[in-house]
């Protein structure tokens, strides 16, 4: 009996992880699981390996990223190349050198790259050409374990008591290992969760900051750091979208700029215990941050004294320590918990902190004090209008964009008023002009404002608003656009009454209204986030089947806006799951923040790629690339009749022109009216038609889309199961 040796001479634009997957050896029956076994690399691009015993086989071999070759078969050793020749003995071939950046952009099989579509990430002036693919960091891919942090609260124990699945995992080393994932998948911008140093019992994903001027450790490595990832996805054409917080810091105040009064956690001794005694995972002893040998939560050098006195020492919590706001003696059991955890609202520097309080419930629809109050706890209302918190603000995050941010994206813009936040935004354009900017302004309705649409709050806390200049709430008209485009949540609003029922019903209603935005054509799109889904309380991963996922990604993918996608939609991760935690006992991994990464592993990542829907939104991404219409131009010719839509996108009259077709549930005859004569071939099924009396007509396939372009490139990429 003789072993069997493998050998493989990998392509260009194959990853570096080969692969072999296995099944009918003989003698002996065995198989593998995908992607297989791992080879090893050779010289001059060739991978071997040697399987002990076998003298026959079928086999696939793979780069477990989503190339592969077809199914062969093999008796004896041999060298292989991808395009399935064998030879006996080792041929005088050396690897193909990596992927040319010009050439055909399309072609029925064939992945045309970003180079070749939109350019490389310093040619992509117009932001409309992306596609963003949305993460929370620490919960997406861990590249380095000695960076992990559990949060205080929230943690998770498995049966024997043990802390598993820290907070704060995934981070910047894990998403450079992984960038290749996210650009076979065809996305161009990746938004990553705020990345500056944050502060709270709960702060993994970055909206409770400490230090705008830092970024957190627990997300960097020293061969991985926020430089590197920047330029890491850049090398890849891929841009990064640095989330800002311009609304609230964390409930310490702000690293050397401004303090909240608080005792240190450390001497915190809960109803019932006693100092030392506190058993919490890695807390032990007590619960200051078990990482800092101090065991203090900050370390803000404009504390009063009596505060930095104690932070250096005393890491136990023991000796006595005199609260100078009451005189009581901490440790003490039982001892007002708000001195450690809360927040004096009547005591804030006014210098840094509007001095309004808290948020309450009829505070939701007032502009005032929904713009005034904190938000929680652990968000405290910056007085933005003052110049020295825009300094510190702006000047923080100019510094990212030297480093070569490519986009921000605002939290809570509602919170802040807009003709305020406005001047941070055109602070950051007039740094780096071309940069593009959006927010997020939380709606769950159409958010029409003073223009009806059963919408209970007014115009200037609702999207449209900013991004407008004008001034009167009932005429959006009043003023031209503001140039800050917002996440599309009166869109996505209509999602639980449609897409998750199967249906486009409604769809229209809502683009009819595209004219009340500055551009609605830069206003960013999704099915859902790290905070809503289309559901009956806006509060789950999406529910419903994945026929009606795949037919909301086909509408996202074709109408205006820049589609974002959140981390895990592409293979239903999570599917149902509260976006975040519901109950008081819920840890993460019950939630739709569950850690992301075991997808993502050499073992299984060639399964996270077969999913019908990762292929599906790997080719809308291909398509959208290659057709300059899809990317920019506005809607006109809209037709939405429940089960199917009809509507032109047409860019500069006509320098790129497309008529599309979205069927769902069943099949659709979708006619459009009005439209350019001429040859269209469609992007999906490479048809073929000649229009000659401004009406066209095509057949549209459940759940897949006819996208008709004129004088267009033909059928790009490979039928799936929806697209066909
Ligand atoms: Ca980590
Ligand atoms: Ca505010």
């Amino acid at each position: 009996m003789s072993d069997l040796t493998i050998h493989f001479l990998k392509p260009g634009d194959w990853a570096e992880t080969i692969h072999i997957h296995l099944w009918d050896t003989a003698p002996r029956h065995e198989f593998t699981a995908w992607p297989g076994w791992k080879m090893t690399a050779e010289e001059d691009g060739w991978y071997a390996i040697t399987l002990p015993g076998i003298e026959s086989a079928r086999l696939v071999i793979n780069d477990a990223h989503g190339h592969q070759t077809s199914d062969l078969a093999r008796r004896g050793s041999g060298w292989l190349t991808a395009d399935g020749r064998w030879f006996d003995e080792k041929p005088d071939i050396k690897a193909p050198p990596p992927p040319h950046r010009a050439g055909p952009s399309s072609g029925p099989g064939r992945t045309p790259s970003i180079e070749e579509t939109i350019g490389p990430v310093e040619a992509r002036k117009d932001f409309r050409a992306e596609t963003i693919y949305f993460m929370l960091t620490a919960r997406w891919y861990d590249g380095d374990p000695s960076n992990n942090f559990f949060c205080r609260d929230r943690m998770r124990f498995d049966g024997s008591g043990k802390a598993i699945d820290p907070h704060w995992r995934g981070d910047f080393k894990g998403l450079i290992e992984r960038l290749d994932y996210i650009r076979d998948l065809g996305f161009t911008a990746i938004w990553i969760t705020p990345p500056v140093e944050n502060r709270s019992g709960l702060d993994y994903h970055g909206y409770h900051a400490y230090d705008w001027t830092r970024i957190d450790p627990r997300l960097e490595s020293p061969d991985a750091t926020y430089q590197d990832l920047i330029d890491a996805a850049h090398e890849k054409g891929i841009k990064i979208i640095q989330d800002v917080v311009v609304n609230h810091s964390c409930q310490y105040g702000i690293r050397g700029k401004v303090w909240i009064d608080h005792l240190p956690i450390k001497y915190f001794v809960p109803q019932g215990s006693q100092q030392g005694q506190v058993n919490h995972g890695p807390y032990q002893g007590n619960l200051g941050n078990y990482a800092w040998p101090n065991r203090d939560d900050i370390d803000n050098p404009v504390a009063p004294d009596w505060y930095k006195e104690r932070h250096n020492r005393d890491p136990e919590g023991k000796e006595p320590l005199v609260d100078p706001k009451t005189g009581e003696t901490v440790p003490k059991e039982g001892y007002n918990p708000g001195r450690f955890f809360g927040v004096d609202a009547n005591e804030l520097d006014p210098e840094w902190y509007h001095q309004e309080g808290f948020i309450s419930g009829g505070d939701w629809e007032s502009q005032h004090p929904l713009q005034h109050k904190h938000l929680a706890g652990d968000c405290i209302d910056l007085a933005t209008r003052r110049q020295n918190v825009k300094d510190y603000i702006i000047g923080s995050i100019n510094r990212y964009l030297d480093m070569g941010v490519d986009a921000l994206r605002i939290d809570t813009v509602k919170h802040v008023e807009r003709d305020n936040l406005l001047e941070y935004v055109n602070a950051w354009k007039a740094h780096k002009p071309g940069l593009f900017v959006f927010g997020e302004n939380l709606v769950k309705g159409y958010g029409w404002g003073d223009l009806g649409g059963g919408d209970n709050g007014p115009s200037p806390i609702r999207p449209w608003w900013y991004t407008r200049l004008g001034h009167d709430p009932q005429d959006p008209n009043s003023g031209g656009d503001s140039g800050f485009p917002q996440l599309d949540f009166g869109l996505f609003s209509t999602f639980r009454d449609n897409l998750s029922r199967g249906s486009f019903g409604g769809v229209g209603t809502v683009l009819n209204m595209d004219w009340i935005y500055g551009n609605a054509t830069e206003l960013v799109t999704f099915l859902q986030n790290h905070d809503v889904g289309p559901d009956n309380d806006f509060r789950f991963r999406f529910k419903g089947d994945q026929w009606m996922a795949a037919a909301a990604y086909n509408l996202l993918w074709t109408v205006r806006g820049i589609p974002c996608l959140y981390y895990g939609e592409e293979i239903e991760f999570m599917k149902g799951a509260p976006q975040d935690v519901i109950g008081n006992d819920d840890t993460l991994e019950s939630t739709g923040r569950a850690y992301f990464g075991d997808h993502l592993t050499d073992e299984a990542i060639g399964n996270t790629q077969s999913h019908p829907l990762y292929q599906h939104i790997k080719r809308l991404n291909m398509i959208r690339r290659s057709v300059p219409a899809l990317q920019k131009a506005g809607m006109s010719n809209l037709n939405e009749w429940g089960g199917g839509m009809g509507f032109v996108r047409d860019l500069n009259d006509g320098e790129s022109y497309a008529v599309v077709g979205l069927a769902i549930g069943g099949d659709q005859q979708v006619t459009v009216g009005g439209v350019r004569n001429g040859l269209y071939r469609d992007c999906v099924t490479g048809g073929e038609i000649g229009v000659g009396d401004g009406t066209i007509s095509f057949h549209v396939k459940g759940n897949s889309a006819g996208i008709w372009v004129l004088d267009g490139p033909g059928k790009i990429g490979e039928d799936g199961m929806y697209l066909r």
